[in-house]
Formats: C-alpha cells, sequence, structure tokens
C-alpha cells in the first residue's frame, strides 16, 4: 500500500551515493522521492544503471533556491531527508569557493530551515566528510579528532556539520552528520582519482588509448571503502533512537600509487617506480611501457596527506561494519570499467 509507505527525500539522487541509497530505501519499501538539478549533465545515467530510474519519482531541487526547497518540505512531509547534493569535487572548490560554500554550506542550512519551519518531524541526514579532518590532528580520525579543513570544500561541509548540531540541539530537529571517508565504487565520477584510475588503465588495456595516465600527488592515502556499504550507514543512523554524529570508515588507508599498482595488476601490469616527485612514472617491468606519469597540474594547492578513520563507534552502536576490503573495490571497479571499454 502506497499510503503506508515512509516516505524518503534524497537530493543529489544521480550521483554514485544518490543511487546506492535510493536502492537501499527501494528494498526496504520506502517510497523514495529524488531530487536533482535540471540541467547536471549525464543526468540519470547511474539510476538506470541500478535499474531503478522508473521507481523514483523526481522531482526538481537546487540546494540554491530556498523557495523551492521550503515548498518541497511543506508539499511532501518526508519522514526522512538525506542530504546527498553537493559540489563535491575538492579540487573544484579551489576554482569556486564561493559557490562550493553556498551549496555546501548554505545549501544544508536551507534545508534545516525549511524542515524547521514547515516539517519538524524529518529526520536529516547530512553528508559530511573526513575532508573536515583536513590536516589531521589525530590518527585514526574519529568523532572527537579536532578539525582542520584544507580546502573551500571542507570549510564549506564543516559549515553544514556544525549546523546540523546546532539545530539538533536548538530546535529538537532530528539531524545526524555521517562523517565519511572517500567511498568509491564503478558508478564513481571519473574527475575522481579512483575512477579516473580504472577508466584510464581499462582503455589502455582495450587499446582505446596509449598514452600514460597523468596523475598529480601519487603519495596521497586515504581510507577507501564501498558506496555501496556506506549507504547503509546514512539509513542506520537515521534509525536510532538518538540523532548524533558517525564517522564511517574501512581504518584502512592506501596511498594512490597502491591503488594504481593494485588496479594495474588486473590489466597484467607490474609497476615498478623511477624518478621522483614531478618526474616519477611508473613503468611495466614486462614491456618497459610507461602506464602513468605526474603531471603537477593535478597537484592541490593544499594537500590533505592521509585520512584514516575508525569505525568502532559505527560499530558499537549501531552495529554497522564495512564488507568490502580495498582489494576486492579495486578488482570491482576496474573489471566495470574493462567491461564498460569492451
Ligand atoms: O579522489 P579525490 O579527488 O578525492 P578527495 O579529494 O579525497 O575527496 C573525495 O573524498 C572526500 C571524503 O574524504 C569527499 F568528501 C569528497 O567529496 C570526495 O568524494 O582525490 C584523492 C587524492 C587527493 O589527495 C588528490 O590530490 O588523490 C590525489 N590525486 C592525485 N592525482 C588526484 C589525482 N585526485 C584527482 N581527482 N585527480 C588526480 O589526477
Amino acid at each position: 500500500m502506497t499510503n503506508n509507505k515512509k516516505i524518503a527525500m534524497v537530493s543529489g539522487v544521480t550521483g554514485q551515493d544518490g543511487g546506492y541509497l535510493a536502492k537501499f530505501l527501494l528494498q526496504k519499501n520506502y517510497r523514495v522521492l529524488g531530487l536533482y538539478r535540471r540541467g547536471a549533465t549525464d543526468t540519470f545515467s547511474k539510476l538506470r544503471e541500478h535499474g531503478i530510474l522508473e521507481q523514483i519519482e523526481l522531482l526538481d531541487f537546487d540546494l540554491l533556491e530556498f523557495s523551492n526547497i521550503c515548498r518541497l518540505l511543506k508539499n511532501h512531509q518526508p519522514d526522512e531527508f538525506y542530504n546527498l547534493a553537493a559540489q563535491s569535487f575538492v579540487a573544484a572548490s579551489w576554482e569556486e569557493p564561493i559557490y562550493t560554500a553556498q551549496a555546501d554550506g548554505i545549501g544544508a542550512l536551507y534545508i534545516l530551515e525549511a524542515i524547521r519551519e514547515f516539517s519538524p518531524k524529518t529526520k536529516f541526514y547530512q553528508a559530511s566528510t573526513s575532508e573536515m579532518f583536513g590536516k589531521v590532528q589525530e590518527i585514526p580520525q574519529t568523532e572527537t579528532t579536532p578539525f582542520y579543513p584544507r580546502s573551500p570544500y571542507g570549510v564549506s561541509k564543516l559549515m553544514a556539520h556544525w549546523m546540523c548540531i546546532n539545530y539538533s540541539e536548538s530546535f529538537n530537529i532530528f539531524a545526524c552528520s555521517g562523517i565519511l571517508f572517500n567511498h568509491e565504487s564503478p558508478m564513481r565520477g571519473k574527475e575522481f582519482v579512483t575512477r579516473k584510475i580504472t577508466c584510464h588503465l581499462a582503455d589502455l588495456f582495450t587499446g582505446k588509448t596509449t598514452e600514460p595516465l597523468e596523475l598529480g600527488n601519487l603519495n596521497a592515502k586515504r581510507d577507501w571503502g564501498f558506496a555501496g556499504d556506506y549507504v547503509e550507514m546514512m539509513w542506520k543512523m537515521l534509525q536510532h533512537s538518538e540523532p548524533d554524529t558517525y564517522v564511517v570508515a574501512t581504518g584502512k588507508t592506501h596511498s594512490i600509487r597502491e591503488f594504481v599498482e593494485e588496479a594495474g595488476r588486473h590489466c597484467g601490469y607490474d609497476l615498478h617506480w623511477e624518478g621522483s616527485d614531478e618526474n616519477e612514472k611508473g613503468i611495466d617491468k614486462k614491456t618497459g611501457k610507461v602506464i602513468v606519469k605526474v603531471n603537477p597540474k593535478f597537484y592541490r594547492p593544499a594537500e590533505v596527506e592521509i585520512l584514516i578513520g575508525s569505525p568502532e563507534k559505527a560499530k558499537r552502536v549501531l552495529g554497522w561494519e564495512p564488507k568490502t576490503d580495498f582489494k576486492t573495490l579495486c578488482q570491482m571497479m576496474i573489471l566495470a570499467d574493462i567491461e564498460r571499454a569492451k
């Protein structure tokens, strides 16, 4: 019975996390209202690939349009609102700092205000990020680690994170913040480093290109998990008795270099590294071919050198654990891109 179904609103439904979360919620028998920004490129391809496009009710949404957000909350009174919409590419946030602050900081505040005014029973999930830890103050990072964001993106997300806590304490709104560490999948956008790597290696492997893969900082380390595992935590947070903040991570960290090596293995490459800094190259031992080279164009004005999160609270309080390890994730992504390249 449609009427008895819980209603979930998912902003950013056309993105990587939006697709996995919408699929998860449909399996839980929710009515999913998918909010998307008209004119976004590549709009519905991920939802189509998940096979759920027809099951989602799509609604126009813009993080910068307060009147639109108010109307949506007023008209639909959702049980749950998952705010996954954002300018999510860290590197772009130095080029578009003001837009990033408006979308990622003020946008979340608009939703909280609309909830406060028109739909106070709506439970709210905010997609916070390990980028808020930036220049990390302790290892591993937990819910109590002090923040030190290193990009306009990280600073903007930190504003939204604190607004969540503030609205929860001030107005009794059920607002949770999930501090998600990097999470990837075959649906990841190609601007992010993991998918950039697997797409390019798949093109090399299938002969679609002969050009080496160009990357920036190979030494940065990330705690990479699988997006499909992480969306379950978003939902679990909103089912708990109290709103709270949770780190969502695997507790393991790997460098960009290691990701390239691991994905490369599935293409038959055995990489060794020559040179240093911008002269470094990843060369296939068998053929002598240059597979990877560094291009300083991809360096960032301020780098987050290492991220590693502790999922201890997520396990202790909500019984959640990541299921997919680093090697399985690399394999899943490279095999999917080889298939697509063929
Ligand atoms: O894949 P990335 O672009 O992800 P980043 O910056 O860590 O951000 C992602 O994770 C955050 C959670 O921590 C999210 F909040 C955020 O929305 C996004 O999903 O870059 C990862 C690392 C960086 O250190 C970067 O400098 O890879 C390094 N890198 C090296 N070469 C590169 C490249 N990154 C990209 N995108 N492209 C390169 O060529």
